[in-house]
């Protein structure tokens, strides 16, 4: 974290450090694309400099934007291909990096790129020459004045190369702001957008490769249909016609307390089957039946903040026309019994018309799906260390606010046998960066193997403390790949900045 370092302003050898990426900036041969999207005419080779998307941070009203919209534009990313990502920070200048307590809002305006769910480094790419998921980077104004140093500062942009391995599974991430002590506010104003890890060809049956695509974003402002150039439809009605299958990916990018919902539909003419989660295709699909009356970790189709679910729609070719409401419930009050309390309760829906001639879209009474596939692979029990992590009291874990010091430190290929407690009477959604998670037990009680439950996630919500005891989630984990420090943390993004953060390291 930045250090106080009287009136010193960024140091003239950071910025020669990463002179070979301001180099590359000004040799690339980028065209802008639409939608602010840059274009490579030779791809990414180093000939031409770095190419691929520019995400460039600004205001949009009391919001935030990328490009000008939020969401912003819908990344598209491969298996085995680097994606590469200038992030520029064109916010006006709050000279309120340097601070004594980082557990206080400040950096308001100083913001990074956090690709949520993607397993790729936390430091930088391979060749060192370009940033990766790296959370502690803080990229500031063009203005902004230092009166700090730390080698997390970049002026004004930076350059990530993602590099996805050739085994990452497929399915629907997303990316956002990450600069602790702002992240509750840029996210919750905007600073996010879908990441899609595209499927191999012929990897999924027919009836989900062939369909239709939608992306919704559960947002604090509610429920936005995503244009893929940047921006979107709130509170959209969307049209099926019997027959028609869709797939729809869902992304919870809402920030607060209250932002727990599920997905449901009571209507016998619209189907919702569940295909995978937090981007991880599941072994079977299911039909999503919830009543909402669970609590959220015991229902297969709630999302926590930070959550995706990929379903397939299906409305039946028999189904009668009608208009039919796909309910994303603020389902966290109810359950804790907090109707009258809370006032944000207000229900997020997705109004589905279903009308037209009908239409005769493959689909499949085999609910086989083909799993997280080689990328994430089982674990030998014996092998397993394992550790436990308490979240709370307060927004502290293990008994401290965030402080930038490690606290765990795991093996590169060692699997692991984590179980995180809740020590306290509100849910928090647990989220750690670049390695996905196994989920087998909810308070000590393990889950039955064909539980939807028992599947592969990056976010979990914690089980509250009941009777005097803390609530828990059991889970294995492998650090299959990535060594670099990175941070486990409540997705509440406000407990996050308030300090209910702890950072990790891969060694
Ligand atoms: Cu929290």
């Amino acid at each position: 974290m930045a250090r106080e370092r009287g009136g010193r302003k960024i140091s003239r050898r950071k910025l020669l450090g990463w002179s070979g990426a301001t180099l590359g900036a000004a040799a690339a041969s980028a065209t802008p694309g639409v939608n602010g999207l840059a274009t490579a005419a030779n791809g990414n080779g180093e000939q031409t400099g770095f190419a691929g998307f520019h995400l460039d941070v600004g205001r949009d009203g009391r919001g935030y934007a990328y490009n000008g919209k939020s969401p912003g534009p819908t990344i598209h990313a491969s298996p085995g291909e680097p994606l590469d990502v200038r992030l520029t920070n064109s916010l006006p200048a709050l000279d309120d990096d340097c601070v004594s307590d980082h557990n206080a809002f400040h950096g308001l305006n100083t913001t990074n790129l956090h690709t949520h769910g993607l397993h790729v480094s936390p430091t930088t790419d391979s060749s060192g020459r370009y940033d990766a998921d790296n959370m502690f980077l803080q990229v500031v104004p063009r203005e902004q004045r230092l009166n700090c140093d730390s080698p997390e500062f970049r002026r004004y942009e930076t350059r990530y190369r993602f590099e996805i391995p050739a085994d990452h599974p497929s399915g629907t991430f997303w990316y956002h702001a990450h600069k602790h002590g702002s992240t509750n506010r840029q996210v919750g104003r905007g600073l996010f957008g879908p990441l899609i890890v595209k499927d191999r060809p012929g990897a999924m049956p027919g009836y989900i490769e062939n369909a239709a695509e939608q992306i919704f974003m559960i947002t604090n402002r509610g429920l936005v249909r995503v244009d893929p150039a940047g921006g979107g439809e709130f509170d959209p009605t969307i049209t099926m016609r019997p027959g028609e299958v869709q797939r729809w990916r869902i992304i919870n990018a809402a920030t607060t307390a209250e932002s727990f919902v599920h997905i449901s539909s009571s209507h016998p003419g619209l189907e919702l089957h569940q295909i995978a989660f937090d981007g991880i295709t599941l072994p079977k699909r299911h039909r999503v039946q919830s009543t909402g009356r669970e609590p959220p970790w015991l229902n297969p189709a709630a999302l926590s903040p930070g959550n995706r679910m990929d379903l397939m729609a299906r409305v039946p070719p028999d189904a009668a026309t009608g208009l039919t409401m796909v309910s994303a419930l603020r389902s966290l009050a109810h359950f804790l019994h907090l109707d009258g309390v809370l006032t944000d309760t207000v229900p997020v829906q997705l109004a589905v018309r279903i009308a037209g001639r009908p239409v005769d879209h493959e689909w499949s009474g085999d609910d086989t799906l083909p799993g997280p596939g080689p990328g994430l692979p089982g674990f030998d029990d014996h092998q397993l260390k394992k550790r436990t992590i308490t979240f709370g009291p307060g927004f502290r874990i293990d008994g401290e606010a965030y402080s930038g010091q490690i606290r765990q430190t795991m093996k590169l290929g060692e699997s692991e046998e984590w179980t995180v407690q809740n020590n306290t009477n509100g849910v928090h959604p647990y989220h750690i960066h670049v390695n996905p998670f196994f989920v087998t037990h909810f308070d000590g009680v393990e889950l039955a193997i064909d539980s939807p439950l028992r599947r592969w996630q990056d976010t979990i919500a914690l089980p509250v403390r009941r009777r005097g005891q803390p609530g828990s989630v059991t889970f294995k984990t492998n650090f299959r790949k990535f060594r670099g420090k990175f941070v486990i943390h409540c997705h509440i993004l406000r407990h996050e900045d308030l300090g209910m953060m702890q950072a990790v390291e891969v060694v």
